[in-house]
């Protein structure tokens, strides 16, 4: 009977405490420190103003409309040794690299928004396109946009190039809603600047890739994206590169 009473009470205590814990990770989640971003308007910065502007949460938004040196200038003012955008400051903390800054901006004030639960299929996938979206995409559109402004090729990479990872993403979305999988997540924001490269420096052919563009489509037609481009690129694109005068050629690779 008494280690029956005693079972019962380390029981209804070990709830308490749990209880309690979740109440203390829940109080620690919303205790989000003073954010800043610093933007360049039309660029990777863009997508901390999303990922804000999808939690409702508060943020400063520093940039000089319609001048990109003189963003650049206040970049450089915060980020001397690499003045990237986005710089963004979390508190006293100053960081680059968007998807960090995203993944430091979820998991230590919004864990259970934006993002797969753990245990779930579709976590594996929404932090490959996390990554992705950078390590592989932007990399080889910027490589390919390079490479074509010097010497434009006369025949596909044998390698895997702009082309070959824009198709990954086409087939990928011919099964999946979205990059994070049966849900919007903070993948879709990772993913939405280089698509937007790759068919807006003309690197890819868009009617090639039907279901990126519908994504693009759906993806932009969020609430929290239109009010990121009211408040972030408020004029439209500025500044933009030079498109491609065609995209490489198609066909097989040799
Ligand atoms: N991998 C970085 C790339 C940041 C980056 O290159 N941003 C561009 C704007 S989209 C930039 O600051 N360019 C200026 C420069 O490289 O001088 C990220 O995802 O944040």
């Amino acid at each position: 009977m008494i280690r029956l009473l005693l079972v019962t009470t380390c029981l209804l205590l070990s709830g308490y405490a749990a209880a309690q814990s979740e109440v203390a990770a829940k109080a620690a989640a919303s205790a989000m420190p003073e954010i800043t971003i610093y933007h360049l308007e039309g660029r990777r910065s863009e997508r901390i103003v999303w990922l804000m502007e999808e939690l409702n949460a508060p943020y400063k938004l520093v940039f000089e409309r319609g001048d990109l040196a003189g963003s650049m200038a206040n970049i450089r003012a915060v980020n001397p040794d690499v003045p990237m955008a986005p710089t963004v400051t979390i508190g006293n903390l100053v960081l680059v690299e968007s998807g960090a800054i995203i993944e430091v901006l979820l998991n230590r004030y919004a864990p259970d928004k934006l993002q797969p639960a753990l245990d779930t299929a579709d976590y594996a996938n929404h932090l490959m396109w996390m990554h992705f979206a950078e390590g592989s995409l932007a990399a080889r559109l910027f490589s390919d946009y390079r490479a074509w402004r010097i010497d434009p090729p006369t025949e596909r990479s044998r390698f895997v190039d702009s082309e070959a990872t824009v198709q990954y993403a086409e087939n990928y979305l011919a099964k999946h809603p979205w990059f994070g999988g049966a849900e919007f997540s903070s993948a879709d924001i990772m993913m939405m600047f280089p698509l937007n490269v790759a068919t807006g420096l003309n690197i890819v052919d868009e009617a090639q890739f039907p279901n990126v563009a519908a994504w693009k489509k759906k993806a932009g037609a969020r609430p929290a994206y239109q009010r990121m481009l009211a408040k972030a690129r408020p004029d439209g694109m500025i500044g933009n590169l030079p498109k491609l005068p065609k995209h490489a050629p198609a066909g097989p690779r040799t």
